[in-house]
């Protein structure tokens, strides 16, 4: 039996969940995260283990979409969030790479402090040039009220696609009204985000942000493209998902 570094022995029937709840309690630690998003990560947890704390064929055929949809956007953002940069900086930076995006920092609890220690992580893993941090978040998203609202202007604001994962509801509608395309990776399939997003991946971002990297280097510069994204139905998704969750499929 091995005991990692945070106490965690290997074979304990939780040990991977617990190991994510440790990543997440380090982030809060580190400054990364704030105690609401320890709160909001519970929740998540509960809908993973109903879906069997596994990519479902659903999510798939969702990360495949949001991959398509990245290639063929022309300025793509990744927002990056507290949560999010403590789960999982290498896969985010990675994933701009290979999808050709930007990436911002963008928070709902917004402190000067905490976006620079997120923008200070993702250069840890690679990131060069992180678009939102303070005073580059000249722009405002319009009709939001919370400190969303604040974007760049060579980032979000004149993005056509924005991934954003682990969100709250009211940009995600606002971002659509701008008339972008938004990709959310959200455990719970019944949120106002999943239900808003044209394309939600409702998985684990631990999980989905690796597939997601993993989709766009296989689909990178092959024609099928626009037909994968013609052919996903996010209602439908969601749909699938609620029946993993009642157990009616697989
Ligand atoms: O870092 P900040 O200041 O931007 O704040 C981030 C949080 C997450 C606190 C903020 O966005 C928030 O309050 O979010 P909500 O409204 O609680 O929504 C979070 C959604 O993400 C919920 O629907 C959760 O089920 C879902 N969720 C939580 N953890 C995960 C997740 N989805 C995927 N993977 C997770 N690990």
């Amino acid at each position: 039996m091995h005991i990692n570094h945070i106490g965690i022995p290997s074979d304990h029937p939780r040990a991977k969940s617990l190991y994510i709840r440790g990543m997440l309690v380090n982030g809060f630690r580190r400054g990364l995260v704030v105690p609401e998003g320890l709160i909001a990560h519970g929740r998540g947890e509960a809908y993973d283990y109903l879906i069997g704390e596994r990519t479902t064929k659903t999510a798939q055929r969702a990360i495949e979409a949001a991959a398509a949809t990245m290639l063929l956007s022309s300025r793509p953002v990744i927002s990056v969030n507290g949560n999010t940069a403590a789960l999982c900086p290498n896969t985010a930076v990675e994933l701009a790479k290979v999808a050709g995006a930007a990436i911002e920092v963008n928070l709902f609890y917004r402190t000067e402090e905490r976006e620079k220690a997120i923008k200070t992580e993702l250069e840890l893993h690679g990131a060069k040039n992180v678009l939102g941090v303070g005073s580059k978040a000249a722009a405002r998203i319009p009709e939001l009220q919370s400190e969303r609202r604040r974007v760049d202007p060579g980032g979000i604001f004149t993005a056509d696609t924005v991934l954003v994962p682990l969100e709250d509801g009211d940009r995600t509608e606002a971002l659509i009204k701008m008339n972008k395309k938004v990709i959310t990776i959200d455990l719970n399939p019944l949120s106002r985000t999943s239900r808003a997003a044209n394309i939600t991946i409702v998985d684990n971002v631990v999980r989905a942000m690796p597939a997601l990297v993993e989709a766009a280097r296989k689909l990178s510069g092959t024609t099928s493209l626009k037909k994968i994204t013609d052919n996903f139905d996010n209602n439908k998704n969601l749909q699938e998902s609620l029946e993993i969750i009642r157990g009616e499929v697989q």
